[in-house]
């Protein structure tokens, strides 16, 4: 059996349809929203499976990984999450890069030499990646009208993923991920399925003009702290609205706690300065349940009285 087990974020979803397009077969499909990342908890495999795993951190999936590959599970894994070490195993292969101009749909789009470059640009966006790296990679050929719109579907199908549950969510990205998966090209599905194309272009524009109500609870030149209420709308948005930011002031830091009234905790998402990115993984990865990229890095529960420390860490991180 052939397991796929990918990111529901834009970059995930497009990471698969560009390799499944490529090579397609029967396949389970695990995912989740953005920030459930220990997918390979999910999997129960068997000795002769064979499992595509797709930007999750294998760092925080080591375990399982394990678990599956001394089980006889062929792993191929392509990510650009922090991880120290990468594991060696005869069973596992891996396209692992954590440069912060890389994602995953663009390591997917080298792997198969451009063939579905179309998508590797839209989970490119979707992961907030510059312009410059997405005009050089393999396959390039858009004119800036194609270009403008295939920004805004992975702003879209990136922003689909935000929740705390799968509830939260508009379109599960399973669902998401299968109705794409009938076009190989993205202007086709943009052109075909105009429903279903405005649906998340509203979703996420209505969410937006209520963050965008929101102001700043800490700002100077060098960060800004902003603090959202716990409503479905404000645990889609935080982390779209934190990349926005971070493209309106490139040369200042973000963060944004979202409050968890449920157990009294904020789940934070950090952006750092887009010219100069660095440190968002190493500041998250101070408090107990962080972790990310260095450009973009997140505290999963980030506990009330810990919130001064927080901001302290963080301006001192970017001063
Ligand atoms: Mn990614």
């Amino acid at each position: 059996m052939q397991i796929d087990v990918f990111n529901g974020d834009a970059d995930g979803i497009c990471a698969l349809l560009q390799l499944r397009f490529a090579h397609p077969c029967k396949t389970q499909l695990i995912t989740g929203v953005k920030r459930d990342i220990n997918l390979l908890s999910k999997v129960q495999a068997t000795k002769g499976d064979k499992i595509t795993v797709l930007d999750i951190s294998l760092a925080k999936n080591h375990q399982d990984a394990i678990r599956l590959l001394e089980q006889g599970v062929d792993i191929f894994y392509v990510d650009h999450h922090l991880i120290k070490i990468i594991p060696k195993h005869p069973n596992l292969k891996t396209l692992i890069n954590m440069d912060s101009n890389v994602c995953t749909s663009l390591l997917m789009n080298q792997f198969l030499q451009g063939e579905f470059y179309q998508w590797g640009v839209v989970g490119a966006f979707g992961d907030n990646m510059s312009l410059t790296v997405i005009k050089a990679i393999e396959g390039f050929c858009l004119n800036d009208r194609e270009l403008k719109a295939l920004k805004q579907l992975g702003v879209c199908i990136n922003y689909n993923a935000y929740g705390r549950s799968v509830e939260d969510l508009h379109i599960a990205p399973d669902v998401l991920y299968q109705k794409l998966s009938a076009y190989k090209s993205p202007f086709e599905f943009m052109a075909d399925t105009p429903k279903l194309y405005q649906q998340l272009v509203s979703n996420y524009e209505a969410d937006m003009a209520c963050a965008t109500k929101i102001s700043a609870n800490y700002d100077d030149d060098t960060v800004a702290v902003y603090e959202f209420p716990d409503t479905m709308w404000a645990r889609r948005v935080n982390g779209v609205f934190a990349n926005n930011l971070a493209n309106q002031f490139p040369d200042r830091a973000h963060a944004i706690l979202s409050l968890n009234t449920e157990d009294n905790s904020y789940q934070v998402s950090v952006r750092s300065p887009l010219n100069n990115k660095w440190g968002a993984d190493e500041l998250c990865s101070s408090f107990s349940t962080g972790g990310g990229r260095k450009s973009a890095a997140g505290i999963n529960y980030l506990k009330k009285e810990e919130r001064s420390l927080f901001i302290q860490r963080f301006k001192d991180k970017y001063r």
